[in-house]
């Protein structure tokens, strides 16, 4: 298997069923990817040396998931100069979510998160994606025919409700 370019970390096991969704994507991609536990707050020397080591190690761009008083992508941020994607999750210890959501977005002026929507990891795996695609054919190339695909779905559902005289827009 080659090496990882995108490193895939969450606070907790418990965030894994909203965080294999951007694993499942690079897959679908064939992006070699990692993915692991990290926690901000029961594992703090764990978080610092993984996203101090995370650019050394070949990676070129971390996605971390987090609820609650979501610390961990921005704290990994503050380590790393690679691009941090945030993925705000609902858990057992979320209000509602807005609670990750904010701790997440609202960081301070210098040290960005790109903040996905709230269990939004699919499209941040998406995000990952098109920043390696900046620089890779290849991989932009994968980008283009899944967004065909995603316009071809619409189009198709459009012919569909054509056909049953259901479609109102001319
Ligand atoms: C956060 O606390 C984790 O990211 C997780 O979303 C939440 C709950 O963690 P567990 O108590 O389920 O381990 O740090």
């Amino acid at each position: 298997m080659s090496k990882p370019v995108i490193g895939i970390i969450m606070g907790s096991q418990s965030d894994l069923k909203i965080m294999k969704e951007a694993a499942g994507f690079l897959e679908e991609m064939g992006i070699p990817f990692e993915l692991t536990v990290v926690s901000a707050h029961r594992t703090p020397q764990r978080m610092a040396d993984y996203a101090l080591s995370a650019r050394g190690r070949g990676l070129k761009v971390i996605i971390a998931g987090a609820g609650g008083a979501a610390h961990l992508p921005g704290m990994v941020a503050s380590y790393t100069p690679l691009p941090v994607i945030g993925v705000p999750i609902k858990s057992s210890n979320s209000i509602d979510g807005w609670d990750s959501v904010l701790s997440i977005l609202q960081m301070p002026g210098g040290v960005p998160v790109a903040t996905v929507a709230l269990n939004g990891a699919y499209n941040a795996g998406i995000l990952a994606a098109q920043i390696l695609g900046a620089h890779d054919r290849t991989i932009s190339k994968k980008i283009e025919q899944f967004k065909n695909r995603l316009k071809k779905k619409v189009e198709d559902s459009v012919r569909i409700l054509e056909k049953k005289g259901w479609n109102s827009v001319d």
